[in-house]
């Protein structure tokens, strides 16, 4: 089975994946006391696994498990204190019968995840953060999920510059593909993902998903996550512009948009509404 776009998707993943015949949704969860998108609410172990589990059980396909926040100036937290964050909910979500995802920029948890039964790691550095991540990625042989960015948390606001902004990101991202190749990694494990938000401005993400076709044409799946980021503010009531939960219909707007575009998989908060809006797409296609 392919993905929506016609690009072999990536493996190895369950065949329910597989097979979908839709754009697949992941739901996200932070076990962070930061996160922009949700207020750290779901820091505590307890409230965040059983989080989890509710995503599951709105049909989440993926659920994404991240113990440190990525938004610009967010303070780094240490490898240990990070698995110390996400391990018990990864394993829960396992036990639970999930795929799991791991959102980190550190191999050692990755690789902790991995052992847990994560079948995904969801690097937003696309293998720059840590030296050793693209050889782990290879050495366990999971779907990796490559988002572009530039610089880190605290560089990348002033890094976002382009003369033009797809062509740029679609370059890098091929750079990046080049060196999970030199590493070992298969070319089906990887993922690519345009990170909107990350060394990008408003237009910057506008123009990312309106041409998403000339990403797609790297060859890889795609994965997209504008979920509540600020540029959605732009489009929402005036007057509820600074509150990322009120960007959630927003959101999956985007989810339905992007399904139609073809993409793999989209990254969201709100599960329900993305998972009716990759199905509107579904059918929609079908019917052209
Ligand atoms: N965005 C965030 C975190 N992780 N991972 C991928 N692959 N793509 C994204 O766009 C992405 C991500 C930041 O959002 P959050 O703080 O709501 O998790």
């Amino acid at each position: 089975m392919s993905s929506p776009d016609g690009t072999a998707a990536p493996g190895p993943l369950p065949d329910a994946l597989r097979d979908a015949g839709r754009t697949l949704v992941m739901g996200v969860v932070n076990v962070t006391p930061d996160s922009f998108s949700d207020g750290g609410q779901w820091f505590d172990t307890d409230v965040a696994v059983a989080h989890a589990k509710h995503l599951l059980a709105q049909g989440a396909d993926i659920v994404d498990v991240g113990g440190e926040s990525t938004r610009p100036g967010a303070a780094p937290v240490t490898p240990e204190e990070e698995r110390r964050r996400i391990l018990p909910v990864v394993e829960a979500l396992v036990e639970a019968g999930g795929v799991v995802s791991v959102d980190t920029l550190h191999a050692a948890t990755a690789r902790a995840a991995v052992d847990a039964g994560a079948l995904i790691v969801n690097d937003v550095s696309g293998g720059t953060a840590d030296p050793e991540m693209l050889a782990t990625v290879a050495q366990t042989g999971v779907v990796y999920i490559l988002q572009h960015r530039r610089g880190t948390a605290a560089t990348m606001n002033e890094l976002a510059v382009y003369d033009d902004v797809v062509t740029e990101v679609r370059a890098e991202l091929a750079e990046r593909l080049a060196a999970t190749a030199a590493a070992g990694v298969r070319e089906e494990q990887v993922v690519l993902d345009p990170g909107l938000g990350f060394a990008k401005n408003a237009e910057h993400n506008w123009a990312l998903l309106a041409r998403l076709d000339e990403l797609g044409r790297l060859g890889r799946p795609l994965l997209v996550g504008a979920s509540r980021k600020r540029f959605l503010g732009g489009v929402v009531a005036p007057g509820l512009a600074d509150q990322p939960m009120a960007r959630d219909a927003a959101s999956a707007a985007v989810s339905a948009l992007a399904a139609a575009a073809g993409v793999w998989a989209v990254r969201v908060h709100e599960v329900t509404a993305s998972l009716d809006a990759t199905r509107v797409a579904a059918a929609w296609t079908a019917h052209r």
